[in-house]
């Protein structure tokens, strides 16, 4: 099938009219030819739109199309890639960019525009257009956070998981490395806040969707993850949210905070630095479950105790609590309302230059920001120190078609 095009060009081609003409919808099946003429593990492409004639296939990229060129009007495309077909040769993106889906049993015929001049086959979708991995910046910090930063260097660090599964690490100058080349979807929570394992290197914490299992990734301080470790040996699905939070219970180790769904409660997991967690014990009585989002902000009041930022759901609103020795003390508003048009929001510890942490977010479809709109915006809210944050600063608009920001 044919995915909606690129956000930028569905824009343009809403304009020309395109979509009322019925040009971008997927087309019905032809009458006479069969789809199975395109062998598997190929694209194929017919100069005619019900695809008979002679047929055109190809299992590699290819820059140019020689007597092919500008004449793709039906398409099948019979593997599991992604498919980019470009009006400009070389992969150009100053024409349109037409993506087409997976579909291992070719069995969905398309219609194209007769323009295309290059193909590639691609994981994602927004690799059609854009790298695997959006750019992430951060300034180098004048002290160590102590998380957020998977390689030691006082730059704050992303990681990011592709729908296809892969894990990347992005430095913050704009570049990307591979950590996990792919699986990584079998995951429904990853959490990273410092280290857990006693290395003095940030780790990153997975609960595994189908088994309740929480799994220890010890990070190598490249950026990179060892062999995992098994911490939580089931029933983590239990919990309707997992938050990496700093040291909340005064012994200096990492811990783990965790809402129970069927409870809303709150539950401390002390780390032990050794990467397994100790015995648990109730850090919130009830209704943690109003919260949409629980961040492990890192010390946000300058008190030198690491504090939780929650999202309530209904109202959108931003809370700080602050870390006492083993507990929260009494929220305080820090984001009067509209927070639920973030998607992700992230403590990374210093991201912007000083010595005060920050949050970092993107964003959904409902976003209106000063240079970028909807969903893969991204921002950095400037924490002041006191607790308080200055207005979010849009640093990024590439930040979409992704599988989670961590
Ligand atoms: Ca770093
Ligand atoms: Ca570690
Ligand atoms: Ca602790
Ligand atoms: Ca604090």
């Amino acid at each position: 099938m044919r995915v909606s095009p690129l956000r930028r060009l569905a824009t343009l081609a809403t304009t020309l009219g395109l979509a009322s003409l019925g040009l971008l919808g997927a087309g019905g099946a032809p009458a006479q030819a069969a789809t199975g003429d395109c062998p598997s593990g190929y694209f194929c492409a017919w100069k005619t739109e019900n695809g008979t004639g002679t047929m055109f296939k190809t299992n590699t990229d290819k820059a140019t199309l020689g007597a092919w060129d500008n004449t793709f009007k039906s398409v099948v495309n019979h593997t599991s890639k992604y498919v980019c077909l470009y009006d400009d040769p070389g992969y150009g993106q100053a024409g349109s960019v037409d993506v087409w889906a997976p579909d291992p049993a070719g069995t969905e015929w398309g219609h194209a525009f007769g323009a295309t001049s290059s193909v590639k086959f691609v994981s994602t979708e927004r690799e059609c257009s854009l790298g695997p991995y959006p750019q992430w910046y951060s300034s180098p910090a004048p002290k160590a956070a102590g998380f957020g930063d998977l390689d030691g260097d006082r730059r704050a660090d992303v990681l990011v998981r592709d729908k296809a599964g892969r894990l990347w690490f992005l430095p913050g100058d704009q570049s990307g490395k591979l950590v996990g080349t792919g699986g990584w979807n079998a995951f429904n929570a990853l959490v990273r806040h410092g280290d857990f394992s006693g290395d003095g290197r940030e780790d990153v914490i997975a609960r595994e969707k189908s088994t309740g299992k929480l799994w220890l990734y010890p990070g190598t301080g490249t950026g990179a993850l060892g062999a995992r470790k098994l911490v939580g040996t089931g029933g983590w699905n239990a919990m309707s949210r997992i938050a990496g939070v700093g040291d909340l219970s005064g012994d200096g180790r990492a811990d783990l905070l965790a809402v129970e769904k069927s409870t809303g409660k709150l539950w401390l997991y002390p780390g032990t630095g050794t990467g397994a967690l100790g015995a648990r014990k109730l850090a919130g009585t009830g209704g943690w479950n109003a919260m949409n989002a629980l961040v492990g902000a890192g010390d946000m009041n300058g008190d030198g105790r690491a504090d939780l930022v929650g999202r309530e759901a209904s109202t959108g609103k931003l809370w700080l609590y602050p870390g006492k020795t083993g507990s929260l003390g009494s929220r305080k508003l820090i984001g009067a309302g509209g927070w639920n048009v973030m998607d992700t929001i992230l403590g990374l510890g210093y991201v912007n230059g000083d010595a005060h942490v920050d949050l970092v977010t993107t964003t959904t479809s409902g976003f209106v920001g000063d240079g970028c709109r909807g969903a893969g915006c991204q921002l950095v809210y400037d924490g002041r120190g006191d607790g308080a944050l200055n207005a979010g600063a849009v640093t990024g608009d590439d930040w979409w078609k992704l599988n989670g920001v961590f």
